[in-house]
């Protein structure tokens, strides 16, 4: 009789807790996200040190689209693929300590969508979101360059002399440096800094031809 008081329990609880299937029918048809947003499509291969890999705006990495080939070569031009795949998983709490996770495992489904989102009502559009679609990819070096190049150019007119064009012939600001998304658009709600950048002139706004530039410590005494 026991065993069959916690039978009933049991089949009562399972009853009463569980939640019942509801059909693949509600799978197809997911609440709507991203305000009417593409799927992320820029691929861009990072090459850093003897690693060259592919990663993409939709937060998975290293794997080609839809195929079972990947791109984490180690050493480059070897052929030899180090990983085949691997995604940015990205969790924490809302204000009412709800968990919520973006996860993406083998690029299913779309948890990343690209460009900043309005600061009052966490909002986005279409055209925001292809706008940033797009990896802003920068070094250390590149950085360097600019900036001893931009020295030089203020010590040549300070004194009077030629040292930038002599030192740095052929130089042309990189394009990443001049398109640096340091800020965002207010007018839309966004935040005013996006990308951190070292301001040179201390005035509050990026602007590469006061010397501003993406930011690397490449004195190590910034802040
Ligand atoms: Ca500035």
């Amino acid at each position: 009789m026991k065993f069959l008081y916690f039978f009933l329990v049991l089949f009562a609880s399972t009853s009463l807790f569980c939640q019942p299937y509801a059909g693949k029918s509600n799978l197809s048809s997911p609440p709507a996200k991203a305000a009417g947003c593409s799927p992320p499509t820029t691929t861009t291969y990072m090459e850093l040190n003897n690693v060259r890999t592919m990663i993409h705006t939709a937060g998975n990495l290293w794997q080609v689209p839809n195929q079972n080939f990947s791109q984490y070569e180690v050493p480059k031009n070897s052929g030899v693929m180090a990983l085949f795949t691997a995604a940015l998983w990205l969790g924490g709490t809302d204000f009412n300590d709800q968990l919520k996770l973006a996860a993406l495992r083998y690029r299913n489904g779309q948890d990343y969508w690209t460009g900043p989102l309005s600061n009052t009502f966490a909002e986005t559009s279409y055209e925001n979101c292809e706008l940033y679609d797009k990896h802003f990819v920068t070094t250390q070096d590149l950085v360097r360059e600019f900036s001893a190049w931009f020295d030089a150019g203020q010590a040549d007119l300070s004194n009077g002399t030629n040292t930038q064009a002599t030192l740095f012939p052929n130089y042309e600001v990189p394009d990443i440096i001049k398109t640096w998304p340091a800020h965002g658009d207010v007018s839309l709600g966004q935040d005013y800094y996006l990308a951190p950048f070292y301001d040179n002139n201390e005035d509050g706004h990026y602007n590469w031809e006061d010397g501003d530039f993406p930011f690397f410590d490449i004195s190590k005494n910034h802040t």
